[in-house]
């Protein structure tokens, strides 16, 4: 039996999870519950899978979910820091890190100094701070686990491989609601077309950062430290179709690709029962159904925020970090209709400029290039706003 703590539990990978772990009562117990602002669903998750310990992170929602379960055995606390604490319980044997951004990275480390196998949803963590993580992980012996699908598609493709026999990675990219589009057409993007992916049903976030190609490049970054690759071994392809989620070129110009229907419960539930397989009625891959799989490059002269990641990667230190943060506050002001699309990565490339650049940051120096580039996107959207 795994007992799972599942850190960002009414998102939508938190859900899949669920549904995944609802199927094999077996082998899966779940043993923590987290989420930001969504009381409701988490009282219901609570009622259904009687966690030990659920945490609500805005604690002015404390005591509607501490009433909701005073009949129950779970115990409720409030509040990031107890996010950060309950990681480290000894009954956990895995965290599902699925929360969003920036939010993630304190948890994670406590989890991996705890000595608990990651089942790692949130990027951000690695995009942040992906040299200290991994150090983190080397000394306390902890395994992360990716549920991203590219990056199981990588991982499953290496089983039995030598990372040292990769020539090169192919991360595949379903180019987003907007591929093929110009600067001007973009200029005049919607939220709500922003918000629509073709191919994968996603949190608001991580479906804008899909159609900027931020995520993509967040996943380039993300698969450096995963895999131990330089910025040269990574290409991203274009591949709308979302069939093959990654593939591996070995120094031999084998290529191996993992493939499947576009389903995040695929990638989750390999990421909870790893090193097994284990049978799902999940719908399976008709290659009859199949036209045609299609590859081409993406345009990083449009598409700035891919071209700034491979930046952020080849410059290093506190780079991404910075990329980071000043994205989430630039995407929240495109979410609110304060600054348009393409002024996400305006701001991000300025904010990129502009920041203190750290060669060797300590988890302080990244906690500090988080707040201060976080300063210069605000500054930076009113400005643009006034502007406007
Ligand atoms: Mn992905």
């Amino acid at each position: 039996m795994k007992n799972i703590a599942i850190l960002g539990s009414t998102g939508s990978i938190g859900q899949q999870a669920l549904e995944v772990i609802e199927n094999y009562p077996e082998r899966f117990s779940v043993e923590v519950l987290t989420a930001y602002n969504s009381f409701d669903l988490l009282i219901e998750q609570a009622i259904k899978f009687h966690p030990n310990v659920v945490v609500i992170g805005n604690e002015a929602k404390y005591d509607i979910v501490r009433q909701a379960l005073k009949n129950y055995e779970t115990k409720v606390y409030a509040g990031a820091n107890a996010i950060a604490q309950v990681v480290e319980m000894g009954s956990i044997d895995l965290v599902l890190t699925a929360m969003v951004g920036y939010s993630g990275l304190i948890p994670t480390v406590n989890a991996i100094k705890a000595g608990k196998n990651i089942a790692l949803a949130n990027k951000e963590t690695l995009v942040v701070a992906g040299d200290l993580v991994n150090r983190l992980a080397i000394d306390n012996m902890v395994d992360i686990i990716p549920v991203d699908s590219e990056h199981s598609a990588i991982f499953q493709c290496l089983i039995g491989e030598s990372l040292n026999q990769v020539e090169k990675v192919f991360l595949t990219c379903s180019g987003g609601p907007f591929h093929g589009m110009d600067k001007k057409m973009l200029e005049g993007v919607k939220v709500q077309d922003a918000l629509k992916h073709p191919n994968w049903e996603m949190g608001a976030k991580i479906t804008i950062d899909s159609a900027t190609l931020m995520n993509k490049g967040f996943e380039v970054i993300e698969a450096k430290w995963l895999f131990g690759l330089t910025f040269r071994q990574i290409e991203v392809v274009v591949h709308p179709q979302s069939i093959i989620h990654s593939m591996v070129q070995f120094n031999d110009g084998s290529i191996k690709a993992q493939m499947g229907l576009p389903d995040m419960r695929l990638p989750i539930q390999y990421a909870l029962s790893f090193p097994e397989r284990i049978k799902n009625t999940f719908q399976r891959l008709n290659f009859m159904d199949l036209k045609c799989l299609t590859f081409s490059a993406p345009n990083t002269k449009i598409f700035r925020n891919l071209a700034l990641a491979y930046e952020a990667l080849q410059k290093g230190g506190n780079l991404a970090c910075i990329l980071n943060a000043s994205n989430e506050v630039a995407v929240d002001a495109f979410l609110s209709g304060n600054i348009s699309f393409t002024d996400i990565w305006v701001v991000n490339e300025q904010i990129m400029g502009k920041s203190t650049f750290i060669s060797h940051p300590s988890l302080t120096d990244y906690i500090d290039s988080d707040q201060e580039a976080r300063k210069y996107a605000s500054e930076m959207i009113r400005f643009l706003q006034f502007k406007h």
